[in-house]
């Protein structure tokens, strides 16, 4: 690299955060501060019809040709024969913890009642594989991953009955793992999700109506199904914590918590109407899930624009939704610039209940009128992030369960994701260091993956994936390399400015 491009970089981190211009290191962080990175069952696992496991909806979704590049999930990272080089992998980079996903239809092929033993063991497998490598394990219940089967009898999320069905799923899971798993996620994404599963389409089960579809979809009512979905949600959830609190905590001593999808954004201009458009952005983001959970209840604002198409709570529900979680994790990638505009109909962005327009960067169009031209990383949102959440829902413990960023570049010599990563790990520490109670940070993805609007067109990956050579041959990109020197060696988060052949020293072979 050269001198030239050595300056670019740290003018950018300069510009971007003020840790990162010193540099930080491992150190820096406290001891049980857990570096990690991720996975999800159905975009790593593959053996789709293999040893008893039934399909799930996203089997449904991609065998219907939804995705835009046609692509399925039925071999991905064919994580489901190559587990054990995986965790041995993942252990050699230097990796502190692991968080992926249960295939809830490979665990319970019928959605309840009989558990697949080749299920079982194959998750048993992996978590010995980790326990023997000292990794904390992070497992997530469900990652958009509903057994079709319930799908198809009720409904899934659209349905109360999936609550005592994930609960029961919930609870096999404590059962059989819970003596060596402590980390617990019930729900991934349950905000974002709702949107693109039964507003837009773009995701499992791919509902939605007009004129809100990005997809084709055969049924749906993107008014009123994703608030429906979230709102069973958050009352699964609720459930499945009560169940360990009851019956596993006091054995197991483990946490519970739930994921959410997160930006940051900003008002467009100063004005007042836009400064309100950015604060009802994250009500509906953050507040939608958060709020029942610290306060009882949804957002007034919420409750105010979405009128009697948002589900309400009980008195009873309300009183056990409260507090029920140990834990919030953060899937967190970009910013966005929002600016008010009345309601209208047709508007695509979330039914137009939150009436603002979205634009990734100040030059672009607003939502719906043209393709953003790029999305700019920006550090500083995730630590904003951060930081809304210690200010607004009383500093729970938080996890950024995902930070990375997705290509279709290929390359091994992953320059962009190195600064990227290291970047955003720096804002992290600012938030840390102005009291934000952050426990663990992981990139996404450990791999190349199938990745959820994009297919095979999209890599994440801090280890490449050859998705053309059916042995799914893993390459570490210098970002693994990084991230290990980062780890292992409690090397300087700047060590971007060294050569390639510097790195390697740090290969991970
Ligand atoms: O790959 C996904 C993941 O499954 C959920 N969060 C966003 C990631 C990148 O798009």
């Amino acid at each position: 690299m050269g001198v030239t491009a050595f300056f670019y970089i740290l003018l950018f981190l300069w510009v971007h955060d003020a840790a990162a211009i010193i540099g930080f290191t491992r150190s820096d962080f406290a001891q049980d501060f857990v570096f990690g990175a991720g996975t999800s069952a159905y975009q790593y696992e593959g053996a789709v019809a293999e040893d008893g496991r039934s399909p799930s909806f996203w089997d449904t979704f991609t065998h219907a040709g939804k995705m835009p590049d046609k692509s399925t999930g039925d071999i991905a990272a064919d994580g489901y024969h190559k587990y054990k080089e995986d965790m041995k992998l993942i252990s050699k980079t230097g990796l502190e913890a692991y968080r992926f996903s249960i295939s809830w239809s490979r665990l319970i092929p019928n959605g309840r009642g009989a558990v697949n033993p080749k299920g079982l063991k194959y998750y048993n497998n992996i978590i010995n594989e980790l326990v023997k490598h000292g990794i904390q394990i992070h497992i997530t219940l469900h990652h958009i991953d509903l057994p079709q089967i319930l799908e198809d009898e009720y409904g899934g999320w659209l349905s109360p009955r999936i609550i005592e069905d994930f609960t029961a799923y919930a609870g096999v899971c404590f059962r059989e793992f819970g003596d060596r798993v402590k980390y617990w996620t019930t729900v991934n994404e349950p905000n974002i999700g709702a949107i693109a599963a039964y507003g837009s389409g773009q995701l499992p089960p791919g509902r939605c109506s007009d004129p809100f579809g990005i997809t084709k979809c055969t049924a749906g009512n993107s008014s009123i199904e994703p608030y429906i979905a979230v709102h069973t949600t958050l009352l699964a959830h609720t459930s499945v914590v009560k169940l360990y609190r009851e019956k596993y905590k006091a054995e197991q001593k483990g946490v519970v918590g739930i994921n959410i999808y997160s930006y940051w954004s900003y008002p467009f201009t100063n004005s007042t109407v836009d400064l309100e458009a950015s604060q009802r952005s994250k009500d509906f983001m953050f507040g939608w899930i958060l709020e029942p959970l610290v306060s009882g209840d949804y957002p007034e604002v919420m409750k105010k624009n979405v009128g009697s198409r948002l589900p309400s709570f009980t008195k009873i529900q309300s009183g056990l939704i409260k507090n029920s979680f140990d834990f919030i994790g953060i899937n967190h990638y970009f910013s966005v610039y929002v600016n008010d505009r009345p309601i209208e109909r047709g508007a695509r962005d979330f039914n137009g209940d939150m009436s603002v327009y979205y634009r990734v960067s100040r030059t672009d169009p607003p939502a719906g009128q043209g393709a953003p031209t790029n999305v700019p990383s920006d550090p500083k949102g995730l630590q904003l992030v951060l930081e809304y959440l210690k200010e607004t829902y009383g500093n729970p413990p938080v996890y950024v369960h995902e930070n990375g960023v997705g290509s279709p570049n290929d390359s091994l010599n992953d320059t962009d994701r190195v600064v990227y990563l290291s970047s955003y790990m720096g804002s992290t520490l600012d938030a840390i260091r102005n009291g934000v109670n952050v426990r663990g940070y992981f990139a996404w993805a450990f791999m190349d993956l199938f990745e959820l609007l994009a297919g095979y067109q999209s890599k994440y990956g801090l280890y490449h994936i050859d998705f053309d050579d059916m042995r799914r041959p893993r390459q570490a990109r210098l970002s693994a390399r990084w991230y290990s020197g980062f780890l292992k060696k409690n090397g300087s988060s700047l060590l971007v400015s060294r050569t390639h052949e510097d790195l390697t020293l740090n290969t991970v072979s």
